[in-house]
């Protein structure tokens, strides 16, 4: 398998997350995918590559101009509001909610960033952005690679992606890996393709980004978003609207679900995906399902991954893995590394 890895990730370290009216330390730090380089240099599944160049046309397909350049922007705005913060990070406390107005942009800089983010755990730093960017490439390369024949490649980024929409960033993501690659598959000649979601957090993002279209066909398992963030997305009866009504499916299961109820939604995310047509998968990889994960409460076992590879490789697609979320830093790299060898195996 041909693993496109991020070689800026580690420009991205968040310091701070608000969290129950205090700031903790960031779940999702550079040690996550380290974990799982180290796993693929233990169980080596194929060559490991550094993306090219990013495709910002690609890039502006997906997301709108204005936030593009908000996030290419922020940290020099940031910094020169005052140099002293360039040792705290960026992170959102006021957002244009019930009444107010989003149709007019702020210059005040607190008030912009609101605009383009939806909660306050996702603290934007110095190389946020360069890591991102260099994550969209690893997508659309391991898309291309996938669509010249490759059958199977892997996007192995962060900061993760299914989180962020078209103009806003939030849950840990900036970009849509997974919807830059889904993207990317669709220009290079897949009629239809599918994406499934099998982080533990609903993919709100891609969710949004494909909702009024009918040739990328969304799917999500996730933690019921009643009691489990993002909480404002991901019920069952959002099914996309226009010509994309019938082209989202969303599966919410409850607190405490294991692996014989999980696996049936699998199966049934998978019966769409093949209803719907769709030519090439694209699946956003979290691994926040596992048992021993800090933020989440599903019972996911490490062996269960290998599973959940066999299974995603019965669709019988071309296929395109995009790494998202996983907290339980230490597991991350044989949770991950599980999936792509039962895909393979
Ligand atoms: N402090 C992904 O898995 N915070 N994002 C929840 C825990 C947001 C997760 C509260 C979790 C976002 C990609
Ligand atoms: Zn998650």
């Amino acid at each position: 398998m041909l693993i496109f890895h991020n070689p800026n990730h580690h420009l991205h370290a968040g310091r701070q997350e608000m969290f129950r009216g205090r700031l903790v330390p960031c779940h999702e730090t550079p040690a996550r995918l380290d974990h799982v380089l180290d796993e693929l240099r233990r169980r080596p599944l194929g060559p490991l590559r550094e993306p090219g160049a990013v495709d910002l046309d690609l890039v502006r397909c997906i997301h709108s101009p204005h936030y593009l350049d908000f996030l290419a922007q922020a940290w020099s705005d940031w910094v020169a509001l005052d140099p002293a913060n360039s040792e705290v990070d960026i992170l959102p406390s006021v957002w244009p909610g019930h009444g107010l107005r989003r149709d007019v942009a702020p210059t005040n800089f607190s008030a912009r960033v609101g605009l383009y983010s939806f909660d306050a755990g996702t603290p934007l730093g110095a190389g946020t952005w360069e890591a991102a960017l260099a994550g969209a490439a690893c997508a659309i390369d391991a898309a291309r690679a996938v669509a010249a024949g490759a059958g199977v490649a892997m996007a192995l980024t962060r900061p993760p992606g299914h989180h962020a929409g078209a103009d806003f960033f939030g849950g840990y993501c900036f970009l849509n890996n997974s919807a830059l690659a889904a993207q990317a598959l669709r220009d290079a000649g897949a009629d239809r393709v599918a994406v499934v979601d099998v982080d533990y957090h609903h993919g709100n993002g891609t969710q949004s980004i494909f909702y009024e279209r009918d040739d990328v066909f969304t799917a999500s398992i996730h933690g019921d978003p009643t009691t489990e963030y993002p909480f404002y997305l991901g019920y069952a009866d959002e099914l996309g609207r226009g010509r994309g009504e019938g082209c989202n499916l969303n599966l919410p299961l409850p607190s405490g679900t294991g692996f014989a109820s999980w696996q049936q939604a699998l199966l049934r995310a998978l019966a769409e995906v093949r209803r719907h047509g769709a030519e090439a998968l694209v699946v956003s990889l979290g691994v926040d399902t596992f048992e021993g994960d800090p933020i989440s409460r599903f019972t996911l076992r490490s062996g269960d991954f290998v599973q959940i590879g066999r299974m995603l490789a019965s669709a019988g697609l071309p296929t395109v893995f995009v790494m998202e979320g996983g907290y339980a830093v230490a597991e991350v790299g044989v949770n991950v590394v599980n999936v792509l060898d039962g895909f393979l195996t």
